[in-house]
């Protein structure tokens, strides 16, 4: 029987291989861990941050909510743009950040939930019934340069989107149209919560979406309610719309704002006794226009940008009136549309 020798060189080559392939096991799992330690640190931390702002948020809507209160009480007739809540872009510095709220008043936009409402109805020689508050954004997307066929198309779809029955509006459309389309839904047939709602009628595109975005809102009823008070140059559009007269042009309404005191006007009959309104002003127009223009407003929103940590955080907070309280009603996370 015969002994294999073994070469001792060789021995010490195989227990080298052993050697490097459980460092180079050691150095996968050390990467691993260290990579997965990495990823759940940022992650904790993008959550930490996330609360953090949220926070930031509530401690901006506890100041807005004072701020209101303060321009409620000492003036409860008028909203204004020389009202405190109006210095718009306020920053406050944080730990390592900064925090900017936007004040907005919600009565300077046109409530898509109005198109439901049927006391802006009227008729016409031939019994034919218009909604004013229809005619009104019909007008404002004229205004826009939409085609008046594209701009009666969405404001159809629009109206049977808010409104309760389910009879077509002459070219809106109601679930039949929707039910059939590939990625089929339901109406609210009800008041929409959040204005991106509207993306998805019969008729819209995202060019008309992006032009009359500006001017449009949706507030929990379904009043229009225009405060002239707060209007800005750029909602003279929506001004002119509201008079529903050819003659009141955007240039007119452009220079009705550009003329306004800081303190705006006093009151509803101030603004509805110019000589510019009054010229403008049907029998069939004036008991509207009088109900919707105001000088006062129930409903604002905060937009709050919270930058700290390397992160840019942006929040939607509402609110609405009661005496002299803003009450937070609707908060949106995740920032302006
Ligand atoms: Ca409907």
């Amino acid at each position: 029987m015969s002994r294999t020798m073994i070469d001792p060189g060789r021995q010490r080559g195989s227990a080298l291989l052993v050697v490097l392939l459980i460092l180079a096991v050691m150095v996968i799992v050390s990467t691993n861990m260290t990579m997965r330690y990495n990823s759940e640190f940022l992650r904790t931390a993008n959550f930490v941050n996330g609360i953090q702002a949220k926070w930031y948020q509530h401690s901006s809507d506890a100041l807005v909510r004072r701020v209101l209160h303060q321009d409620f009480s000492d003036n409860a007739n008028s909203v204004n743009m020389s009202q405190y809540w109006a210095t718009s872009g306020r920053s406050y510095d944080i730990d390592g950040g900064v925090i900017s709220t936007y004040v907005h008043d919600d009565a300077a936009c046109f409530n898509l939930n109005a198109l439901a409402n049927h006391g802006y109805d009227i008729s016409d020689e031939t019994g034919t019934k218009y909604n004013l508050a229809r005619q009104v954004l019909v007008r404002l997307m004229q205004y826009m340069e939409i085609p008046p066929a594209e701009a009666e198309a969405v404001a159809d779809s629009i109206t049977d989107m808010v409104d309760t029955d389910t009879v077509i509006s002459r070219y809106g459309a109601e679930d039949a149209h929707y039910m059939s389309l590939p990625y089929p839904f339901v109406l609210p047939n009800g008041k929409l919560y959040s204005v991106s709602e509207i993306r998805a009628v019969k008729g819209m595109t995202a060019s008309i979406y992006r032009r009359i975005r500006p001017f449009v809102c949706v507030l929990q009823n379904n009043e229009l309610h225009l405060n002239v008070n707060t209007l800005t140059e750029a909602k003279a559009p929506l001004l002119a719309a509201v008079m529903l007269n050819d003659y009141m042009t955007v240039e007119v309404a452009l220079e009705m704002i550009r003329e306004r005191d800081r303190e705006g006007w006093t009151s509803t009959s101030n603004f509805l006794s110019q000589d510019q309104v009054v010229s403008m002003m049907t029998d069939k127009t004036k008991g509207f226009i009088s109900g919707v223009v105001a000088v006062n407003s129930n409903y604002f929103h905060a937009e709050t940008e919270v930058e700290f940590n390397g992160l840019t955080r942006s929040f939607l907070s509402y609110f609405v009136r009661n005496n002299k309280e803003a009450i937070l009603y609707k908060r949106e996370y995740g920032g302006a549309e």
